[in-house]
C-alpha cells in the first residue's frame, strides 16, 4: 500500500513538472508568455508597478510621471525635494487723488488709495485723503480716467450692471458705489475697508477708471428723488483720481491670522 501511494505521488510530480515544463516551453501562447501577460488594461491589473510585475521596469523607466524607485543592485535616487515658488505679490492698483478745481475751496484735498485683489475676491481699499471737510463725503469710482476738465470727466458711476446707485452692502448698486469716507476734525479720512464687487481684472476691473471723492454724504440711493438713485446726492467732485497699476507689493497677511509671537 505504502508502495502504492509512493508510486502515485512520483507519478503526480511527474505530471506536474512535465505539464509546467510544456507550459513554459510553450512558444506562443500570451497568458504563458511575460511580456504579453498584461492583456487588459493597467488598472485592472493588480500587480502593475509592483516588482512581481513583469512590466515593472519598462513603466518605471518611462512613465515620467512615476515616483523614483531603486532599480535592483542599484543605489536609491537621490531625494528631490518639492519645488518651492517664492510667494507672488497680489495684483495692486493705485490712484492719486488730488483736486482738480472742480468745487471752490478743495485745492488743498490729496492722498493716495491702493486696491488690492485678495485670493477670495475681495479688492482691499486703503489710504488717507487729506485737506476735506470734516464729515462724510460720497466715495465713487467713475467710468472713466478722464481727468481734461477736472473730476468732471470722469463721468457717471462705474455701472456695468446697468442697475440703479446704492450702497457699497446694497444687493442692487453701482459696482462703483464704495459709500463714503469720513474725514476727521483734521481734514483726514482714513480708508481701511473692502469691497466684494470691484474688482482689477476683468468685467468689474477697476483699473484705468477714475475715484472721486465728493462734497457731500452718499445717501446710499434712499433720498426718496431720482438723483438719489443716480449719484446718491453726493454733490461736487472735490477731487479725483486716475486709478492705474501698482509697483508689486509684499503680499497682504490675511486679518484672521494671528502674527508669529517670538514669545514662547
Ligand atoms: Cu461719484
Ligand atoms: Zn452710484
Amino acid at each position: 500500500m505504502k508502495t502504492l501511494a509512493t508510486l502515485a505521488g512520483l507519478l503526480a510530480l511527474g505530471f506536474a513538472a512535465d505539464v509546467i515544463e510544456k507550459r513554459s516551453a510553450y512558444p506562443f501562447a500570451g497568458v504563458y508568455n511575460p511580456v504579453y501577460t498584461v492583456s487588459f488594461p493597467h488598472y485592472l491589473n493588480p500587480y502593475f508597478d509592483t516588482e512581481e510585475s513583469p512590466s515593472y521596469n519598462y513603466n518605471s523607466r518611462y512613465n515620467p510621471y512615476q515616483v523614483p524607485t531603486n532599480y535592483p543592485g542599484q543605489p536609491a535616487p537621490p531625494y528631490r525635494p518639492p519645488v518651492q515658488y517664492p510667494p507672488v505679490p497680489p495684483p495692486t492698483a493705485v490712484a492719486e487723488i488730488r483736486s482738480m478745481g472742480d468745487v471752490e475751496g478743495s485745492d488743498g484735498v490729496e492722498g493716495y488709495i491702493t486696491f488690492t485683489q485678495t485670493v477670495n475676491g475681495i479688492v482691499l481699499i486703503s489710504g488717507n485723503v487729506t485737506g476735506l471737510t470734516e464729515g462724510h463725503h460720497g466715495f465713487h469710482i467713475h467710468d472713466l480716467g478722464d481727468t481734461r476738465e477736472g473730476c468732471k470727466s470722469m463721468g457717471p458711476h462705474f455701472n456695468p450692471g446697468l442697475t440703479h446707485h446704492g450702497g457699497p452692502a446694497d444687493p442692487y448698486r453701482h459696482v462703483g458705489d464704495l459709500g463714503n469716507i469720513v474725514a476727521g476734525s483734521d481734514g483726514t479720512a482714513h480708508i481701511q475697508e473692502s469691497d466684494h464687487l470691484i474688482t482689477l481684472t476683468g468685467p468689474n476691473s477697476i483699473v484705468g477708471r477714475g475715484i472721486v471723492v465728493h462734497a457731500n454724504k452718499d445717501d446710499f440711493g434712499r433720498g426718496g428723488d431720482k438723483e438719489s438713485l443716480k449719484t446718491g446726492n453726493a454733490g461736487g467732485r472735490v477731487a479725483c483720481g486716475v486709478i492705474g497699476w501698482a509697483k508689486p507689493m509684499p503680499p497682504i497677511p490675511h486679518p484672521q491670522q494671528k502674527p508669529e509671537s517670538n514669545e514662547s
